[in-house]
């Protein structure tokens, strides 16, 4: 580190300190609600919101908290698609103490976060779909995965052997992912196929990684050669990059099972599953709490269907005209055994 950065850093560090202080002295120990009074929040996006639904429903439901606080700040930081630099970013978003809380989401943001937390301990940090224990100052919320890719499996190969004017017939579903990491490898891939193994145990999954969360072309090139290959129905769970996978289908005529929010009217009477995750919700929920001072912080918890964070979405009429009667009743009933608790799939 240069003397300059060195000082430059030595400084803010003071300054940060000085309005920890006088933060906490404004503040009082009082009340948890009125703690809370005037505090600023950053939403640090690890990528870029438009075309995420985990990144929209993130930004949708921490703004829609916020709003109910006049006095509370929130501002929306996109940290863009090099994920060498987050590190950096957040350790610059955070360094000159403007930010009480940082909001976040993905698997891998508590291993960034956790050398940034320790390094400037004023600030609170909260990631959803994440996952982290041993600091009180970060709280992580994860979904349970096996359980939404799961019935996205299960509808999937209903769709994919059976009679619908676009299925092959074979026991071969498709999975496009943005990148490899070990929430998609072991807990969504194995979850999506071991649904469409409940359905028949013959079924296999090709699986294929765009290299990226924003190249929609390669979505597409990647698609289109997974229908050439026998998958009828394939799930893109790509960021931006799942726009090219609706084109391709709407271009050839293949199924999509959507992932984490509503996607049927991407590309209705294709579009034969949504099999989401309450983000927006959850963000709305505990960035509420945080302001309010009831928020329990430092723990993770894990949230799935039976408490309504992970659904499939069957009351929307898109599903009812894409999907025939006989199917869908599989479908039901399937999700009847898993909100009654008949049927459990911990994520452990
Ligand atoms: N999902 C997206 O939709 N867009 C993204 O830009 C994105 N970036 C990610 C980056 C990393 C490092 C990891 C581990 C996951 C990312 N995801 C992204 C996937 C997301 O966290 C989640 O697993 C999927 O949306 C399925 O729920």
């Amino acid at each position: 580190m240069n003397k300059v950065f060195r000082g430059t850093v030595a400084a803010l560090l003071a300054v940060a300190s000085v309005a920890f202080v006088a933060g906490c002295a404004k503040k009082g120990a009082g009340n948890a609600a009125s703690a809370r009074k005037g505090a600023t929040i950053a939403v640090f996006v690890p990528g870029v919101v438009s075309g995420s639904p985990v990144y929209e429903m993130l930004v949708a439901g921490t703004q829609k908290a916020v709003a109910e606080f006049p006095s509370a700040k929130v501002q929306v930081i996109e940290a863009g698609t090099n994920q060498a630099e987050w590190g950096d970013k957040l350790v610059s978003l955070v360094a000159d103490g403007s930010y009480d809380l940082v909001i976040t989401s993905n698997p891998a943001m508590p291993e960034i976060i956790a050398p940034v937390a320790e390094r400037f301990p004023a600030v609170r940090f909260i990631a959803f779909d994440a996952w982290y224990q041993g600091n009180p100052r970060i709280t992580t919320f994860r979904y349970n995965q096996r359980e939404q890719a799961y019935v996205s499996g299960f509808m999937a190969a209903l769709v994919a052997s059976g009679t619908m004017e676009h299925s092959l017939g074979t026991k071969k579903i498709g999975l496009i992912a943005g990148q490899e990491y070990p929430a998609m490898n072991d807990i969504i891939l194995p979850g999506f196929l071991e649904g469409a193994r409940a359905v028949d145990a013959g079924f296999e999954a090709d699986f294929r990684v765009v290299g990226n969360w924003y190249d929609a072309t390669k979505g597409a090139e990647l698609a289109k050669s997974m229908h050439a290959a026998g998958a009828s129905v394939i799930m893109p769970i790509a960021g931006g990059a799942n726009q090219g996978v609706i084109a391709a289908a709407k271009d050839e005529l293949f199924y999509v099972a959507w992932f984490d929010d509503n996607g049927y009217a991407k590309a209705p009477g294709l579009v034969i599953s949504s099999s989401v995750m309450a983000q927006e919700r959850l963000a709305y929920e505990k960035t509420k709490a945080w302001l309010d001072g009831s928020l329990a912080q430092g723990v993770p918890s894990t949230v799935g269907i039976a408490d309504g964070y992970v659904d499939f979405v069957a009351n929307d009429p898109l599903w009812v005209e894409a999907v025939p009667e006989p199917l869908r009743v599989r479908m039901l009933d399937l999700l009847g055994r898993l909100k009654s608790g008949d049927l459990k799939l911990p994520v452990e």
